[in-house]
């Protein structure tokens, strides 16, 4: 199962959630704190304190634009390509 850190009014979260649920995804959400110094978990996962971060399996990646294009090789109509870097 993945699972995302973000929090709610994140505009990169929202991106991220928007394309989770565009592809029809089941995933965790881990709501974090606004605060960054209270992020934690975000730290110990992704080594840098900025939401969203997405974890699938091995794969841990902490930008929007990253994860989006993630899940549209990984999950999209294509699925995995040989293009696909993961
Ligand atoms: N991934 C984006 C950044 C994403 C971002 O800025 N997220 C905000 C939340 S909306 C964040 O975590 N900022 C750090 C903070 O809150 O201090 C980038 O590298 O430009």
């Amino acid at each position: 199962m993945m699972t995302l850190y973000q929090f709610e009014s994140c505009p990169y979260c929202r991106m991220v959630r928007q394309k989770l649920s565009d592809l029809e995804l089941t995933y965790v959400s881990v709501c974090v704190s606004r605060d960054r110094a209270r992020r934690d978990k975000v730290v110990e996962v992704s080594g840098q304190p900025t939401v969203p971060v997405l974890v699938d399996g091995e794969v841990v990646l902490a930008d929007e634009n990253d994860i989006v294009a993630y899940l549209e090789a990984t999950y999209g109509r294509q699925g995995k390509t040989a293009k696909s870097p993961w």
